[in-house]
């Protein structure tokens, strides 16, 4: 049987926790006086802390000392650490356990490639880690999407060739990154915010075992 290899985002592909980022962002940019809309937001999707946090600084205009930056990351990441301490199976996206178990039952290597560094505690709450045969996170790359580095370290994990690969992807940053490392790119989301992709779904229950099939064998 065809090996490929299936590289799934976490946030907002898996999990919705693009919500709990948005919350705790949101909280601190009002901190600063700084407004920031639902549009805007979405240009922090799939982007690492840091880079979320100088947008957000732009949006507001505002320049603060690497001192009060570093405190910031610290109480955003906090302020998520108590969200995601709740979570649990229930959070888990609809349809995709069953995608999940429909590649494992086709035999199909799966990586995670999350910019979140906080992706294995998530994995673990949500009872998903013993489906990856790889986990590629925020922790283990230099540079963030859309820079295709974390995908090409997923493929590289799974000893696949990045063009067989198939990306699972929520974020427009996230979809360039997988054009980019030439992998076969799937947006979960709108058509409005992520037409750049190869395919596009609403979400996973819009995916058929028989698309899955298609993928591995073509
Ligand atoms: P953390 P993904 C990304 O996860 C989120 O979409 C993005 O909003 C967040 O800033 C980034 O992880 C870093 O997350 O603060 O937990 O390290 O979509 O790539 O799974
Ligand atoms: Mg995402």
């Amino acid at each position: 049987m065809n090996k490929k290899g299936f590289i799934f985002d976490l946030d907002g592909v898996i999990v919705d926790t693009a919500k709990y980022h948005f919350l705790a962002w949101q909280k601190l940019a009002k901190g600063l006086d700084i407004d920031f809309t639902e549009e805007e937001n979405e240009q922090l999707k799939g982007v690492s802390r840091v880079r979320s946090l100088e947008k957000i600084l732009a949006w507001g205009n505002k320049t603060i000392s690497q001192e009060l930056f570093n405190d910031l990351m610290g109480k955003k990441n906090e302020e998520y650490l108590n969200y995601i301490a709740e979570m649990d199976e229930n959070e888990i996206l609809p349809d995709v356990p069953r995608v999940l178990n429909t590649l494992k039952e086709n035999k199909q290597p799966i990586s995670l490639g999350s910019a979140s560094k906080n992706a294995r505690t998530i994995l673990e709450r949500v009872n998903l880690m013993s489906n990856f045969d790889a986990i590629v996170d925020g922790n283990d790359v230099t540079k963030a999407k859309p820079d295709p580095e974390v995908f090409l370290i997923a493929a590289k994990e799974l000893n696949i060739k990045p063009e067989d690969c198939i990306v699972f992807e929520d974020s427009v940053a996230g979809v360039t990154a997988a054009n980019t490392a030439n992998m076969i790119s799937i947006g979960i989301g709108s058509k409005d915010v992520l037409g750049h992709a190869d395919y596009i779904f609403n979400d996973f229950t819009e995916i058929s075992d028989d698309f899955i099939k298609s993928l591995i064998e073509n």
